[in-house]
Parts: C-alpha cells; sequence; structure tokens
C-alpha cells in the first residue's frame, strides 16, 4: 500500500493519475500548502524540500518526492509506461525531463506571478 502525500495541484494530480493508471492501491494524506502544512517537522522528514507529493511505499518502506522520481519509481514497480528497452526508456525519460524541467517550473512561475504575487509585474505575466 502506497501513502500519497499530496494535493490538487497540477503536481499532485500527475502522481494521482500516475497511481490511478497502474491499478495501485493508495492512501490519501492531505498536505494543505495554503495553511504551511508542508513546513511541519513530520512532513519535512518527509520530504526535505517541503512540496508536494511525496509517497511512502509501505511495502517496502522506501520515501520518495519530486513528481518526476515518483513517477519512475511507480513505473518500474508496476513495469508500466517505461520501457527496459533503451531506446523506448530514453524516450521517455526525455519527455519527462522535458516536463520536469521546461513546462512544468515554466507553468508554475506564470501561474505565480498571474494569479499569487502581490506585486504586479508586467514583464513576469506578458503573453
Ligand atoms: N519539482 C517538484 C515541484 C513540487 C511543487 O512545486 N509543489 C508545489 C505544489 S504544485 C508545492 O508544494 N508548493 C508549496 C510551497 O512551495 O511552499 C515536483 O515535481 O514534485
Amino acid at each position: 500500500m502506497i501513502d500519497l502525500y499530496t494535493l490538487t495541484t497540477p503536481n499532485g494530480r500527475k502522481v494521482s493519475i500516475a497511481l490511478e493508471e497502474m491499478g495501485l492501491p493508495y492512501n490519501v494524506h492531505k498536505i494543505d500548502i495554503t495553511k504551511g502544512e508542508q513546513f511541519t517537522p513530520e512532513y519535512i522528514a518527509i520530504n526535505p524540500n517541503s512540496k508536494i507529493p511525496a509517497i511512502i511505499d509501505r511495502d517496502e518502506e522506501i520515501t520518495v518526492f519530486e513528481s518526476g522520481a515518483i513517477s519512475i519509481y511507480l513505473a518500474e514497480k508496476t513495469n508500466r509506461f517505461f520501457s527496459t528497452e533503451r531506446k523506448q526508456k530514453y524516450q521517455s525519460l526525455e519527455w519527462l525531463m522535458f516536463q520536469m524541467a521546461s513546462v512544468g517550473p515554466m507553468f508554475g512561475q506564470y501561474n505565480h506571478f498571474n494569479r499569487f504575487a502581490l506585486e504586479k509585474i508586467p514583464y513576469a505575466i506578458a503573453p
């Protein structure tokens, strides 16, 4: 059984979708990042970077944070969505890294400056 520490954000949903698609049973633990619950000592012991998502795989007592690392962990656990054939495996890794390093952070920064920043900075939100 997997314990999932998450909230309904894009990075959180990424792991929920993976767990559903892979048919793995899991318990959800809501970490309300709007209330600072990611900064409790209990949660920092799970993810020292104080961000959701994170999982604990109780079958093996393995803790994993970072949605990309969790995706690889779950894919390897279930032998799904991650080929062992090298060419296909690196194609999967390319797109995973592209999402993690390019699309995800850019959308996250845009969302922050567009919706939450106390100061509106035109350069940061211009299309
Ligand atoms: N690279 C991380 C990003 C995680 C992340 O930014 N999580 C956000 C919610 S989507 C969070 O926990 N924010 C709380 C904070 O920054 O205090 C991943 O992919 O898991």
